[in-house]
């Protein structure tokens, strides 16, 4: 008879899923956010999933052809995971056990200081933990098949299952980041280093990746604040530059600073919130098929960016999220992920379509406009500045501020301890390994 674990396989497998993986209780030691019982008291092991980003939507993102692709690539397949993951719950229930299937973002642990946040469950360790792949340079999870342009999801059980072979900790970084590094190239913000490596410790073994600079960094390119790119060759999809930064670009050695300016930019956005809500509630609800109704999958998304913008914002509405309408386009960077190909001749490629694909600003009508040269973004911008009435930066401002307090603050000792012991234990496995090294 075929074992619980070959049965879990099998049932995702049958849904399209092929990469797919399974930890154990004794791989599940690691930071705060392999704890699995903080999701699912009595949670014992981890079910992880990858499905792949569809390459046509990101040559389209990446090229600067438009961003609506790979938008609606997302919000399909996030409502695809979750309903998979649903559905692998119900399977491992009906055989008598308890499950759940993760949010797959847009989740976190409440903290005093809420716009740092700590994902209740991380999919990209429960991945590593269950073998589904191994951290690349980025600090995003890489897989064989697919490198790092892949969505997670997970379904945590009470049932022991056995463990999948896990890829040693260095796989990819030796293996691949070496001899490419080009997701460090392709982030704005620089947020992370090319040469200095840092760590993550993870079943006692410390897992390498790029040095981060500065997590607020990648949070400014990803929510669009800053999206000019260090060496003003490139931009992501974001509407907005920080000005003192396209002449300075901040090198994280500024902590403060690089707050204040995240704030005053982010607060006078006039849309941060629902770009964010719209994220939340996509991740985290499995919406009803009349929600999902009219939405065209990939192949049958019309050639017109603004017919595009309009079935995107009404898929918004219908999930509760306005106010994005003109651009409905949550996803704005993400690149380090999404050049990362499944080889270093594809990675190359992609990087090539990225560095070549200019500047989008917002244009006369709004509309985003491809520009090739700083210069030429440079006059746009004078020419067509973004209006925001300041009814609607002081509502977005406090509408961030309420509901981020709402849903994510607090004050938690549990995951104050469990940081604070994680913290030590990996500084001591990073002194061990230095001690060690020639
Ligand atoms: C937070 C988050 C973001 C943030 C920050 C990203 C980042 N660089 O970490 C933002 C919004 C900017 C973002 C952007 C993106 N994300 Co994102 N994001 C997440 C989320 C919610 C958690 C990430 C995570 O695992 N962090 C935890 C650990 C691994 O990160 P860490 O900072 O190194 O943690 C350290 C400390 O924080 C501490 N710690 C860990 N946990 C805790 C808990 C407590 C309480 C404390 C005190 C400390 C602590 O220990 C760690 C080691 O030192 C996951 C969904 C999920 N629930 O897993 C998606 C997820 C990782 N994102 C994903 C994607 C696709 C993206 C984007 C490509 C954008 C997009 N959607 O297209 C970009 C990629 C940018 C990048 N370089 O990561 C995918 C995976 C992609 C991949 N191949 O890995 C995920 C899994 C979503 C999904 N379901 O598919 N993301």
């Amino acid at each position: 008879m075929a074992s619980i674990e070959d049965r879990i396989k099998d049932f995702v497998r049958a849904r399209g899923v092929d990469v797919v993986g399974i930890a154990g209780p004794e791989r599940l030691d690691g930071p705060p956010s392999l704890d699995l019982s903080y999701t699912m008291p009595g949670a014992r092991s981890v079910v992880s999933m990858a499905l792949p980003m569809n390459t046509d939507a990101i040559y389209d993102f990446l090229c600067k052809r438009s961003p609506a692709p790979h938008n609606l690539d997302q919000f399909l397949n996030y409502q695809r995971l979750q309903r998979i993951g649903k559905e692998l719950a119900d399977f491992l229930v009906s055989r008598g056990h308890r499950a759940v299937g993760v949010p797959l973002s847009a989740d976190y642990r409440r903290a005093i200081y809420v716009f740092r946040p700590r994902p209740a469950f991380s999919l990209r360790l429960g991945a590593m933990a269950a073998g589904a792949g191994g951290q690349g340079w980025s600090g995003n999870l890489m897989t064989k098949e697919y490198g790092a342009s892949i969505y997670l999801g997970a379904v945590l059980t009470d049932a022991v299952l056995e463990s999948d072979a896990a890829l040693t900790p260095r796989y990819f970084v030796d293996g691949y980041c070496m001899k490419c590094k080009r997701c460090a190239r392709s982030c704005p913000s620089r947020m992370f280093d090319a040469k200095e490596e840092e760590y993550l410790l993870l079943g006692g073994e410390l897992h390498p990746r790029g040095r981060r600079n500065n997590i607020d960094l990648c949070h400014i390119s990803c929510f669009g604040l800053h999206s000019l790119s260090a060496d003003r060759r490139y931009s992501n999809w974001g509407l907005h530059w920080i000005e003192s930064w396209v002449d300075n670009p901040p090198d994280g050695g500024n902590p403060l600073k690089l707050i204040w300016d995240m704030f005053k930019r982010g607060l006078t956005a006039g849309d941060a919130w629902p770009r964010f809500d719209i994220l939340r509630v996509l991740c985290s609800v499995l919406w009803p098929q009349e929600i999902m109704e009219g939405v065209p999958g990939l192949e049958d998304l019309p050639e017109d960016e603004a017919e595009r913008y309009r079935i995107l914002a009404e898929f918004g509405r219908r999930m509760g999220v306005g106010g994005i309408d003109a651009y409905p386009i949550p996803m704005i960077c993400g690149q380090c992920a999404l050049v990362c190909g499944p080889t270093l001749e594809e990675t190359a490629e992609r990087y090539r379509a990225l560095a070549e694909s200019g500047i989008v600003v917002p244009g006369p009508d709004g509309r985003m406009v491809r520009v090739d040269t700083f210069e030429e973004a440079q006059e746009m911008r004078r020419r067509y500045p973004l209006r925001i009435s300041a009814y609607r930066k002081m509502r977005d401002a406090l509408d961030s501020i309420y509901y981020w307090h709402r849903y994510y603050f607090g004050f938690e000792p549990r995951s104050l301890v469990q940081s604070r012991l994680y913290g030590l234990k990996l500084k001591k496995a990073v002194r061990k390994r230095r001690r060690k090294e020639p």
